[in-house]
């Protein structure tokens, strides 16, 4: 029987060697990689998601947990592929035109892969074009576009704006964030969705997909 509350827990507490060995021992075990993922991986860093909500974790746990995470998938990656294990759904994610920030979009980044999504990580400075390209060409079902300046804000609206000129609007949901963002201002310009922070941002893209 794999451990499945040591691995969550070694997810928690940012163990990245022991998460990697409990995934490895739990294939060699036999056991499914589905299991491991949701059982193990996925329920640590939910956990991990509400202790940062809460305030009881700050970003560097957060990062650790997250170096567990990836340590773990190495291993799982190619059992899952075996397996056909469907993400959640696509996810593109990029800081927008003009902004280099990238600490808080890589945090949503990794709480969205740990919760089972397929991430395209289109980096910072991604201009809206970019984000059409991920759509058309990378099939992404969501854009995740995060700002940290009031002067990049803008290049969100620029990029809804280019999704609707390509024909694309329909095809995507797309969630905004960062510091200076606000639910206002995603309804302003046309958003499906903003959250505050990573935790949240999880619940977001899987409340605009209607996903539980
Ligand atoms: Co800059 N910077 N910075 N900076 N920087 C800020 C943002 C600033 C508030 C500092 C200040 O003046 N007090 C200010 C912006 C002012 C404004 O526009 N209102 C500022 C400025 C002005 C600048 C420069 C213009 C400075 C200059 O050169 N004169 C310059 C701009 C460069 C550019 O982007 N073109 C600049 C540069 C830099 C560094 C390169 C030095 C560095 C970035 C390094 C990097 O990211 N790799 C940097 C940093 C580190 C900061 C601060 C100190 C920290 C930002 C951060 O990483 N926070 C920041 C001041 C501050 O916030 N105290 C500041 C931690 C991170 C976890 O939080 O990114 O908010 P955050 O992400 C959160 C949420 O916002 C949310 O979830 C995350 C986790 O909970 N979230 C999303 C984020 N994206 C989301 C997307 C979602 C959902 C949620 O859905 C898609």
């Amino acid at each position: 029987m794999a451990d499945f509350e040591g691995l969550a827990s070694a997810i928690i507490n940012g163990k990245a060697p022991l998460a990697a060995e409990l995934t490895q021992n739990a294939l060699a075990e036999g056991t499914g990689a589905s299991d491991i993922l949701t059982k193990g991986l996925v329920a640590g860093m939910n956990v991990v998601g509400q202790k940062f909500k809460n305030n009881e974790f700050y970003v560097p746990e957060v990062l650790i947990a997250a170096r567990a995470m990836k340590s773990a998938m190495v291993h799982l990656k190619p059992a899952l592929a075996e397996t056909g294990v469907q993400p959640v759904a696509k996810v593109a994610i990029g800081t927008v035109r003009g902004d280099l920030h990238d600490i808080g979009k890589n945090l949503v980044s990794m709480m969205l892969e740990g919760a089972g999504f397929e991430i395209m990580d289109l980096g910072v400075d991604v201009k809206p074009e970019q984000f059409v390209q991920a759509v058309q060409t990378g099939s992404a079902g969501v854009l995740c576009l995060s700002a940290l300046l009031t002067t990049t804000m803008p290049a969100m609206s620029d990029t809804i704006k280019a999704l609707a000129d390509a024909g694309l609007r329909g095809n995507v949901k797309v969630m905004i964030g960062g510091a200076p963002v606000t639910q206002n201002y995603a309804d302003e310009i046309g958003a499906d969705g903003y959250a505050p922070d990573a935790a949240s941002a999880v619940d977001q893209a899987k409340a605009l997909l209607g996903v539980a």
